[in-house]
């Protein structure tokens, strides 16, 4: 691994935008501190750092600026070192088409994931996961269209969107398992199953995400801190 202990990242192990900038770091080869947060009681390092949404993760590059916002993050890192595995395509119109879909992600198809877990009624969550088997079909269509037969988003190998959704793996895995049901599946989405195997198993985001008891854990605590809103009485 290339040695720079200049870069530290702020962040926790089970947090999906974490692991996104850690599978980066791991594709580039960039060695990092890693600073654990514990976001049940932040600390002032995350607060004075990210004062704005005092949310990991939080970069830090020597005595720059700290860097909030992991796609912020992400493209950072890919323009300081823009020759050990490129993430971002270089086409401008193919690079504006990534980052659409990544802010579908972040924004459409990710939240669907919490809103689920508080919402209490059987009926809400039956809709919600429509809506995320909706969401996963568009995903579906978005991965034909940009591996164009390939293995990845990003064609040959893994690009920005393989980074932006792969670090949802591990979340897609427990929201299936815990609410009986399945996002991904082999008939409406049979490309992006076959990607999220080899996403899963690829060596840089394996040692990025956390397997089952850390989720759990995590998922314990926001259960406890934010908990699913009370039924409304009809
Ligand atoms: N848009 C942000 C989202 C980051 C985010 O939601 N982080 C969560 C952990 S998964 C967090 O720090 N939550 C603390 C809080 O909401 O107070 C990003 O991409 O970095």
């Amino acid at each position: 691994m290339a040695k720079n202990s200049e870069i530290k990242l702020i962040g926790t192990a089970a947090s999906p935008f974490v692991n996104r900038v850690q599978f980066v770091l791991h594709l580039k080869s960039i060695e990092y501190e890693f600073i654990d947060e514990n976001l049940a009681s932040k600390s002032e390092l995350l607060l004075k750092s990210n004062p704005v949404y005092k949310k990991v993760p939080v970069l830090i590059h020597a005595n720059k600026p700290p860097i909030p916002e992991s796609l912020i993050i992400i493209e950072y890192l890919d323009e300081i070192y823009p020759d050990i595995h490129p993430i971002l395509p270089s086409d401008p119109s193919v690079r504006a088409d990534n980052r659409f879909w990544a802010n579908f992600i972040d924004t459409k198809f990710f939240p669907l994931f919490e809103e689920l877990r508080r919402t209490p009624e059987k009926e809400g969550k039956e809709a919600i996961k429509k809506q995320l088997i909706e969401g996963s079909k568009l995903l579906e269509e978005a991965f034909v269209k940009f591996s164009n037969g390939k293995d990845y988003f990003g064609g040959d190998d893994v690009g920005y969107l393989d980074i932006v959704l792969g670090c949802f793996l591990g979340w897609t895995k427990f929201v299936e398992k815990h609410n009986e049901f399945k996002i991904i599946d082999e008939v409406r989405t049979p490309k992006l199953l076959e990607w999220t195997k080899r996403i899963w198993s690829h060596e840089a985001l394996m040692d990025a995400i956390p397997r089952n008891e850390t989720l759990m854990d995590f998922y314990m605590m926001l259960q406890i801190n934010r908990p699913p809103r009370k039924a409304t009485s009809s």
